[in-house]
């Protein structure tokens, strides 16, 4: 059975808490089973995590990295929070291990301030999902599933 990585960043702890009107009502729990029962339709294995640390992100990914490596990752979706617009190190990561990645937001961060509009991970990403709230997550998981 094959895993996917489901990785968020900063901040996405709040899910749920505030700001309803920009990223739903729904909590990262709520995400959580949603990705849960998104695998268990496509017989895939779950690796879920949040963190608000870049190292800890860097970490997952690497994993995820020995897993692809062994031919045992399905695919890697990364909502890398405000690191998105920030981190050369996520790009690195994602570049160096050769995971396959959906960039992942909630948001539509186009339709947002101008500092969310450039992401690192854009260019190393196999597809971007933005805007379509947490029902993302589980169209990235389906579609992962048909890598
Ligand atoms: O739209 C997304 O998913 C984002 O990745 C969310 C990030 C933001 O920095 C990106 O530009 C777009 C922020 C996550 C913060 O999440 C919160 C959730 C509830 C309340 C406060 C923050």
């Amino acid at each position: 059975m094959k895993t996917v990585f489901v990785l968020n960043g900063p901040n996405l702890n709040l899910l749920g808490t505030r700001e309803p009107a920009v990223y739903g009502a729904q909590t990262l729990a709520d995400v959580q089973q949603l990705c849960a029962q998104a695998c268990a339709r496509h017989g895939l294995a779950l690796r879920f995590h949040q963190s608000n640390h870049e190292g800890a992100l860097l970490d997952w990914l690497h994993e995820a990295g020995g897993l692809h490596a062994g031919g045992q990752l399905a695919g890697v979706v990364l909502n890398a929070g405000a690191y998105t617009h920030t981190s050369v190190a996520l790009l690195d990561a994602i570049k160096g291990t050769g995971v396959p990645l959906i960039e992942l937001h909630i948001s539509n961060v186009h339709a947002r301030e101008s500092f969310r509009h450039h992401s690192y991970i854009s260019p190393v990403a196999r597809a971007v999902v933005c805007g379509l709230g947490v029902a993302g997550y589980g169209l990235a998981i389906d579609a992962i599933a048909q890598w």
